[in-house]
């Protein structure tokens, strides 16, 4: 693909390969499944339903992008023994990242799980991190990525407060549990499923949780756990300054929790959220400790074009990004020079930075054009081939 000749400094063309050097995202096993809504799933002759494909596809995926060394991995959906993500991880070359428990699909889970009235049950739940972590350690895993689905559909069925104790109980039991630098991450979403309260609604509650539980225990930000008019860089830019940051899940959305792909809907957002943090790392001189991960489901795009697509899009707003004038937008912010200060950041997010990444990509021996380098690959139709009619009954990913 040729771009047009950009009008970037040399400065910031070394901004840029500074931040692809350093910009590395961690892929959702679950991505590559099939995965649908409460009105039907289309599945995919290529759709992995089996954790040799989801690890398989993750590594085309860093072939061709050559950014995305880790996979996320959701405990029931993916596990059968360490042993074999270790196997895998040494066959393919993608490390397990993320360790997901899953306290959202078994039955005993109906009135929640840590927040659960029934105390065997939030022992239950408890039991389960535990064992995640275990998992988490056997396969070399620093993070244990927790959501919880738990809270109540109608007004006066559960006490709020009670549940709420109940968490912190259950947290603190299991930051107890961690082995060495590994972390908490305390994932929070407004509602879905439940649909009067859900235990863990927003980000104070989740930072207050984070911070009963212990020091390595931190909040993530799924971006599409948030009301339309929330300022989502603002609870970043707090998280930050908190120290309480401690990842991302990607995707993007125009009405709910959508996990469409991420900068598909309103790629402005991202690029507000990178420049929250680019400025604190150049503020502080500090590298923010974050994991960037992506949350999606790929319910009608090919699945592994579209994570091919989120990953360089993530590329391209992390990269403009890097390259807003800081020191200019502090000036003008001091001063209150509003159109100044704002058009540093319009001027950045409207650079084309492609052509930069693509002599970065070439330079590190990645593929100028990942999408083009797929297609030409043959890689779907061969998987097409393999997976067409194979048993696609495992349960490998939600809905
Ligand atoms: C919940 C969520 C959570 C995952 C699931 C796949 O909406 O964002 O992070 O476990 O999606
Ligand atoms: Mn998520």
């Amino acid at each position: 693909m040729e771009y047009s000749e950009s009008d970037m400094t040399p400065l910031q063309t070394e901004q840029v390969w500074k931040a692809m050097d350093r910009f590395r995202i961690e892929l959702p096993s679950w991505g590559f499944a099939d995965t649908g809504t409460r009105f039907g799933k289309f599945h995919q002759a290529a759709a992995a339903a089996t954790i040799e494909e989801k690890f398989s596809d993750a590594a085309e995926v860093n072939r061709v992008t050559g950014v995305c060394p880790t996979l996320a991995l959701h405990v029931l959906w993916d596990f059968g023994t360490a042993g074999d993500i270790s196997a895998l991880a040494k066959k393919t070359g993608i490390r397990a990242g993320s360790i997901n428990p899953n306290l959202f699909q078994d039955q005993i889970y109906k009135f929640g799980s840590l927040g659960n009235p029934d105390p065997h049950v939030r022992e239950a739940a408890l039991a389960h991190i535990v064992d995640s972590i275990e998992i988490a350690t056997d396969v070399g895993s620093r993070d244990i990525s927790l959501w919880f689905a738990d809270g109540s559909n109608y007004p006066g069925t559960q006490n709020i407060r009670h549940r709420k104790d109940w968490f912190e109980d259950g947290l603190r039991r299991s930051h107890a549990a961690l082995k060495g630098d590994q972390r908490l991450l305390v994932e929070y979403k407004p509602f879905e499923p439940a649909f009067y309260h859900t235990d863990i609604a927003d980000w104070g509650m989740a930072l207050e949780l984070a911070r009963a539980a212990g020091p390595q225990a931190k909040v993530l930000v799924d971006t599409g756990h948030h009301y339309s008019s929330q300022n989502i860089e603002q609870i970043v830019a707090w998280l930050l300054d908190l120290k309480m940051l401690g990842g991302f899940h990607f995707n993007d959305r125009r009405y709910a929790d959508d996990d469409l792909t991420l900068g598909s809907i309103d790629p402005y957002q991202v690029f507000r959220i990178f420049h929250e943090i680019a400025v604190y790392e150049w503020e502080t001189g500090m590298t923010a400790d974050i994991a960037y991960m992506v949350d999606q489901s790929h319910n009608l795009k090919p699945k592994i074009e579209a994570m091919i697509q989120t990953v360089t899009t993530a590329q391209e707003l992390f990269a403009k990004a890097a390259i807003v004038d800081h020191e200019r937008l502090a000036t003008h912010q001091r001063n209150a020079a509003l159109v100044d200060a704002e058009n540093c950041l319009k001027d950045a997010f409207a650079t084309d930075v492609r052509s930069a990444i693509a002599e970065w990509r070439m330079a590190r021996g990645i593929p100028a054009e990942p999408l083009a380098a797929y297609r030409e690959s043959g890689y779907q139709k061969r998987i097409e081939a393999e997976r067409t009619g194979k048993g696609r009954g495992a349960v490998s990913s939600y809905a």
